[in-house]
């Protein structure tokens, strides 16, 4: 058996949150043709039905479930029925995610909770629910997707990056207290990656010219473009797979370097 095998997520069982498009979807599929049997959620049906057509086009059979992941017995429930139906959870990608762009200043406190909720208190709740069955099995892997503002803050993102900055720690804690049952907590931060979720900072202006973040962005990044989510695919079955056995509590950033750059002079 060649080296290679390293990298199979074959006879493993995927849990993608959040999944039925973007970062998540380009994950899942990546994990799909390295094996592995896809299980995700969304937040409602429509979406579910969207990534489940998604899916089906791309060749692959996916279990798509309606959940919120902030919601402790929803994600409690759901984990019962994944394991009933589909099977124990052997990879775990908490990859759904909010943010919203406001002022600090002018964004409410119900507003930064909720980006809280979603992209740092979520990854807690959905990882607290699957760690006794990877326990119980001998193995598992997590992999939390960070951010650029797991390290970098920037105007208007005080509760992504707050909750993206807990995030690298909640992965460095899951790493510490769960490591000794062979459970790889890892995360990857990806750059600026071309999804909805960036879709404001690309818009053409109104006189056709590039939006300014957008210029700025590429001018960051030693690569000279945006990325885009197959770009994070290799990385994610890397963390995923038996090879990165040995690799637990780093975030791998995957950003065309940004993170090294000082940036384009202008
Ligand atoms: P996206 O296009 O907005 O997709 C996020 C997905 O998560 C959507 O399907 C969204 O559903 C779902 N979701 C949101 N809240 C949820 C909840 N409470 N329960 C279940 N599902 C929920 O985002 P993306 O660009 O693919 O990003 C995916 C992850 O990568 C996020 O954690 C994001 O912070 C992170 N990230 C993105 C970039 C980037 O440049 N795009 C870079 C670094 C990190 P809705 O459609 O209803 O919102
Ligand atoms: C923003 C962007 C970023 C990216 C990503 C960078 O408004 O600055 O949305 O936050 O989504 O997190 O890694």
């Amino acid at each position: 058996m060649g080296f290679e095998q390293n990298f199979s997520l074959k006879g493993k069982i995927a849990w993608i949150t959040g999944a039925s498009y973007g970062i998540g979807f380009a994950i899942a599929t990546a994990y799909a043709q390295s094996g592995a049997t896809i299980v995700f959620n969304d937040i409602n049906a429509e979406l579910v039905e969207k990534g489940l057509k998604a899916y089906e086009e791309a060749g692959i059979k996916a279990h798509g479930y309606v959940c919120d992941v902030t919601d402790e017995q929803a994600v409690s429930e759901l984990v019962k029925r994944i394991e009933k139906e589909v099977g124990v959870v052997d990879i775990l990608v908490n990859n759904a995610g909010i943010i919203r762009r406001i002022p600090m200043t002018e964004m409410s406190a119900a507003e930064f909770r909720k980006v809280v909720d979603v992209d740092l208190n979520a990854p807690f709740i959905v990882s607290k629910a699957v760690i006794p069955s990877m326990i119980k099995k001998g193995h598992g892997k997590i992999i939390n997707i960070c951010s650029m503002m797991s390290e970098l803050g920037r105007e208007t993102v005080s509760a992504y990056a707050a909750a993206k900055g807990g995030l690298k720690m909640l992965t460095r804690n899951i790493c510490s207290e769960y490591g000794k049952y062979n459970i790889q907590c890892n995360g990857i931060g990806p750059g600026y990656i071309a999804t909805p979720q960036t879709a404001a900072l690309r818009e053409r202006q109104p006189d056709g010219s590039r939006h300014p973040f957008d210029s700025f962005i590429v001018a960051k990044t030693p690569a000279e473009r945006w990325g885009e989510p197959k770009d994070l695919m290799g990385p994610a079955v890397f963390l995923a797979s038996d090879a990165s056995d040995f690799v637990n509590g780093h975030i791998l950033y995957v950003d065309g370097g940004i993170l090294a750059y000082i940036g384009k002079q202008p």
